[in-house]
C-alpha cells in the first residue's frame, strides 16, 4: 500500500526531496532553516504555510537539543505528519440514511466525473448499489463521458434532458434511488468558476431540493481539485465554502507535476477532512489518504542519511 502510494505519488513527493536535497547531511540551523522555508515555498506550501512549518521545525528541534539539530529530517517528516493527521477522511459510508447522497463540485476540468467513476468503481468493491447522476447536463459530451464510465462499470445512471436542471435531475435520482434499492447516489456537476454568482446560485439549488426529500441530504458535498494547481486550489476551497458548506477535499492529478505541499497547505489552512487522492486516469487511481504515508513519501528514504 504504501509502495503504491510512494509510486503514485512520486513525481508530486520527488518535488519536495528534490528541493531539499544536498541539505540533508547539514545540522540545522538558522541559514538552514531559512533554506529549509525556501524549499517549501517551492513546493506549494505556501508562504504562510511554510513559515508555519519552520517555526514549528524549529521548536521541535531545540527541544530535541543536539540530537534535533541532526534529526531535523526525521523531525520534519513527523511533524508534516502530524499537521496533515486531523484532516485524514474517510470513504466509508455509514448504514443510514439511505440513499446516501455525494454530491461532487469544482472548477471546469479538475477530474469530478472521473473522480465520480472511481468512486462508483469504489463502493461497487465494497458492496454498495450506487447510482451515477449525469448532474453536467449542459454538455452532451459530459453526459456521454459518465455514460461510457457507467458502462464499464456496468453501474446504472441517470440522466436529463440536455441543458435540464440539475437539481430536478437529482430529485428524480433519489426517488429512483430510493425505489430501486441503491444505497449510494453519486451526483456529478457541471465544472464552474467559483466568483461567478450565477453559476454558484445553481449549484445551491441542488441540495435545496435534496433537502426536500431528506433534511440531512445531500450527506457529503466534496470539492475535486486539479493537483496540479497549486496554491490557487486554496482559493478554491474559500470560494466553494462559502456557496455551500463543503464536507471533504479530494485532490485529483497527483501523478502528474503536482508538489505535494498543497496538500499540506490544504490542512493546515482548511480543517476538511481529504478524503481521497487521484493518482491516475484509470479506475483503481484512487487511494485513501493515510497521513503516516503521505509524510513517508513527502521526505523517502531518509533513515539512511549520515549527517555532518
Ligand atoms: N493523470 C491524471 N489525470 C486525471 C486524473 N483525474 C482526472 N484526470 C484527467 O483530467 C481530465 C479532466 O477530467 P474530468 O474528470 O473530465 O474533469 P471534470 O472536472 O469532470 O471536467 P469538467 O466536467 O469539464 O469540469 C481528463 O482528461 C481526465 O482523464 C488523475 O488523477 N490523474
Ligand atoms: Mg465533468
Amino acid at each position: 500500500m504504501l509502495n503504491r502510494l510512494r509510486q503514485s505519488l512520486s513525481k508530486t513527493t520527488a518535488a519536495l526531496g528534490g528541493a531539499l536535497s544536498g541539505l540533508f547531511t547539514r545540522k540545522l540551523d538558522e541559514a538552514l532553516l531559512q533554506e529549509i522555508e525556501d524549499a517549501l515555498v517551492s513546493t506549494d506550501f505556501g508562504v504562510e504555510t511554510s513559515a508555519q512549518v519552520i517555526s514549528l521545525l524549529r521548536d521541535r528541534c531545540h527541544k530535541a537539543g543536539r540530537a534535533g539539530a541532526e534529526q531535523w529530517p526525521q523531525q520534519l517528516q513527523e511533524l508534516l505528519q502530524e499537521m496533515v493527521q486531523p484532516c485524514v477522511g474517510s470513504l466509508a459510508i455509514p448504514a443510514s440514511p439511505r440513499p446516501y447522497c455525494i454530491l461532487v463540485v469544482g472548477v471546469n476540468g479538475s477530474g469530478k466525473t472521473t473522480t465520480l467513476a472511481k468512486l462508483a468503481h469504489h463502493y461497487q468493491a465494497s458492496g454498495h448499489r450506487p447510482l451515477l447522476v449525469a448532474g453536467d447536463t449542459f454538455r452532451a459530451a459530459a453526459v456521454e463521458q459518465l455514460g461510457s464510465w457507467a458502462q464499464r462499470l456496468n453501474c446504472p445512471i441517470i440522466t436529463g434532458a440536455h441543458g435540464g436542471d440539475p437539481a430536478a435531475l437529482a430529485y428524480q435520482a433519489w426517488q429512483q434511488a430510493s425505489q430501486q434499492g441503491n444505497d449510494v447516489l453519486l451526483i456529478d456537476t457541471a465544472g464552474r468558476l467559483p466568483n461567478k454568482p450565477n453559476l454558484m446560485a445553481e449549484l445551491q439549488k441542488l441540495p435545496r431540493v435534496l433537502e426536500k426529500l431528506d433534511v440531512t441530504a445531500p450527506q457529503q458535498r466534496w470539492l475535486v481539485l486539479d493537483g496540479t494547481t497549486g496554491q490557487h486550489a486554496l482559493r478554491q476551497v474559500e470560494l466553494f465554502q462559502q456557496a455551500m458548506p463543503l464536507t471533504g477535499l479530494i485532490v485529483s492529478k497527483l501523478d502528474g507535476s503536482s508538489k505535494g505541499g498543497m496538500i499540506v497547505a490544504l490542512a493546515a489552512s482548511f480543517k476538511l477532512p481529504i478524503i481521497a487522492l487521484g493518482t491516475g486516469e484509470q479506475l483503481d487511481d484512487l487511494q485513501p489518504f493515510v497521513a503516516e504515508d503521505f509524510a513517508a513519501s513527502v521526505l523517502p528514504e531518509m533513515g539512511s542519511v549520515e549527517v555532518g
